[in-house]
């Protein structure tokens, strides 16, 4: 399949003069990431913005339009440009409005594209297999990040519009059910359009989804104003306030402006550049998402009296919470915790900072300018009321049972390959699944009720953030392997270790913390296998309400939208 896309790529001539090579060294610096620092924005100025919530109303149908906007994103910086969400064209904002649904109500929205750009305003790739409207415009499609939803409201990259009424080949419907039928947790909308998601979700097209319960899980959880959403995310800009983007590739002769992953100088929370929040010396819930195109964020405090109690990740609570001092949030990831500050005297200051490398996990310091290392900041006032779950009392026991895990009759999935392709330069110009590109024929394809194991295998210098839509998974266990042996084939994954004929070099581990729970999306680390346990049914075992093998079908790929733009994307149907 990949000489299918040599072949065809080949058919310019100039690319015969290219030696397709494994990645072995660090790429050198790449004049990709050589953008024009941001303007100096003095920090902590502007109040965290809480977007907009809209209930969705039960048995009616909410409209939601994608449209081009003006944005204030910090107090000096010229407004900026960017394409919002809203319910219409003063309402619209980046991140969107925040949806709220009931769990086991169905919800309905309507799409609809109201961006009346000729073209993108952020530089497409058109080498890059891309939406590419045959009358212009910009085409949207929205995806809910972490639904279980049929695949005609899934957003699927080729079920694109535009505002001039084109249609992608899998294109279905406008008016989108989502079922609701899994746990109570954040889930997050945003753009996936084939070839371009990696712009339209950094021109702004994010927001958030919740499914609420009806039962109240656990007791005393702070609400209301003292459960906060934190949509993290890095942009870069010109003085002008307008959003800078690489325009030209490391790989120019193949890829004239797609570059590997993008990274900004300047750290958003809610859509304000590193806003300020008053909190309460009280217990907090925050419900945080990292919606960046590439970076993965190591959140913390600098302060030592504060912890993260974790209680909830991707697809609901945990079994039981976990503190840490540190988060890691690869892109797409939401993490839902708990801060006390109930010991700290009116007046003080906390900043969240983040010490993510960038690339993750080898880091490139140029890549990580001080300004990506301070997120917010938090400043205690003092107490004005006493609302319940002010106290630190939140149980530490079982919010959410874990399945019960039986792998006999599980299918294993042992081909999927994460690897990089590279020039001579040692740039990457396209990261596969399997060796196979975007549209290879469907190779995944597992029947609705059955279980499987699939098995990653990472075979890249990087970490990706894998995400599987459709369902909630839980990673199984991951190993290290011996990629340079693998890659020469002087070892294999088929034998077990310590077979000395075996690439693993240890028995396999238990997931790390980030990936403990119900996942829709998990870091996979370079030289390990990481073992996703799937189970296509609704996350608590029983059916679909919908019929999953009917419309367009389902894709997996990698988060890093800059990755999932150019290939490392695959599609799979259920039967
Ligand atoms: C903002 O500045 C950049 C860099 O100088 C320029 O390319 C762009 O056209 C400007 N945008 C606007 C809206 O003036
Ligand atoms: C954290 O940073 C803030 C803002 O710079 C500062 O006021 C505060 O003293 C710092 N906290 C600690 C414990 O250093
Ligand atoms: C970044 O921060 C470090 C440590 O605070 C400081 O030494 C350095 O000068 C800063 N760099 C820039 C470019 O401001
Ligand atoms: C994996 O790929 C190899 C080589 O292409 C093939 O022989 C094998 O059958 C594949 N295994 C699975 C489980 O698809
Ligand atoms: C496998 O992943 C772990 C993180 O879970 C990492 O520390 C380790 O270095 C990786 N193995 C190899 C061989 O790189
Ligand atoms: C293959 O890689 C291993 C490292 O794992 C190395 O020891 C061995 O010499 C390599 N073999 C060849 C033929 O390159
Ligand atoms: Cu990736």
């Amino acid at each position: 399949m990949l000489q299918i896309f040599l072949r065809s790529i080949m058919a310019c001539t100039w690319v015969i003069f290219l030696l397709l090579t494994i990645h072995v060294v660090i790429a050198q610096t790449s004049t990709c990431q050589q953008l024009s620092p941001s303007p100096t924005l003095q920090k902590f100025v502007d109040a965290l913005p809480i977007p907009a919530i809209i209930h969705i109303p039960i048995g009616r149908q909410v409209t939601l339009g994608a449209y081009k906007i003006l944005q204030k994103l910090h107090r000096d910086l010229p407004s900026t440009v960017l394409y919002g969400y809203g319910s219409s064209q003063a309402a619209a904002t980046s991140p969107g409005p925040t949806l709220r649904a009931t769990q086991g109500i169905e919800a309905y929205v309507r799409w609809e594209n109201h961006i009346k750009d000729d073209s993108h305003f952020l530089p497409v790739d058109a080498t890059i297999h891309w939406a590419n409207p045959k009358s212009g415009g910009v085409p949207i499609v929205t995806h809910l990040h972490g639904a279980e939803v049929e695949s005609a409201s899934d957003g699927h990259p080729d079920a694109w519009f535009t505002q001039r009424r084109e249609t992608g080949p899998r294109f279905v419907t406008q008016n989108y059910v989502y079922a609701n039928s899994q746990s109570q947790t954040m889930l997050w909308y945003h753009d996936h359009t084939v070839g371009i998601t990696r712009l339209n979700v950094y021109a702004g097209l994010a927001g958030l989804y919740f499914i609420d319960s009806p039962v109240a899980y656990v007791d005393n959880l702070p609400s209301g104003a003292f459960e906060v959403p934190l949509v993290i995310q890095d942009k870069q800009f010109y003085a002008n306030g307008s959003l800078n983007f690489p325009n030209v590739g490391d790989s120019p002769l193949i890829h004239p402006v797609w570059c590997p992953e993008f990274f900004g100088d300047t750290i958003l929370v809610n859509g304000k550049v590193w806003p300020y929040l008053n909190v309460q010396p009280r217990l907090y819930r925050f419900r945080i998402l990292n919606a960046a195109n590439a970076r993965f964020f190591v959140l913390s405090f600098n302060n030592s009296a504060l912890s993260f109690k974790q209680i909830g990740t991707d697809g609901g609570f945990l079994d039981k919470s976990i503190v840490l001092s540190t988060l890691t949030i690869p892109p797409a990831y939401r993490v839902d915790v708990l801060v006390d500050f109930s010991s700290l005297a009116p007046g003080t200051d906390v900043v969240l900072t983040n010490s993510g490398p960038a690339p993750f996990p080898s880091g490139d310091p140029s890549q990580s300018p001080n300004g990506t290392k301070v997120v917010m900041n938090f400043h205690v006032i003092s107490a004005t009321k006493n609302a319940p779950g002010a106290s630190g009392s939140i149980s530490t026991t079982i919010f959410q049972p874990a399945p019960s895990i039986n792998l006999e009759k599980a299918f294993v999935r042992k081909n999927l390959t994460l690897k990089e392709f590279d020039d001579n330069n040692g740039n990457p110009i396209l990261i596969l699944l399997s060796s196979l590109s975007w549209t290879d024929p469907v190779t995944e394809t597992p029947s609705v009720g059955s279980v499987e194991i699939w098995e990653i295998i990472n075979l890249t210098p990087d970490a990706h953030p894998m995400h599987v839509h459709l369902i909630q998974f839980r990673v199984l266990n991951q190993q290290s392997f011996d990629q340079t042996g693998y890659l020469n084939g002087s070892c294999t994954l088929s034998l077990q270790f310590p077979d000395p004929k075996s690439c693993f070099t240890e028995n396999s581990r238990q997931p790390d913390v980030d990936q403990i729970g119900w996942k829709d999306t998990t870091i996979t680390w370079p030289s390990n296998v990481t073992r996703l346990w799937i189970r296509f049914t609704s996350q608590g075992g029983s059916s679909f309400p919908f019929d999953a093998t009917g419309g367009p079908g389902y894709v997996w790929h990698c988060h890093i939208l800059d990755h999932e733009d150019n290939d490392m994307m695959r599609p799979y149907v259920l039967h």
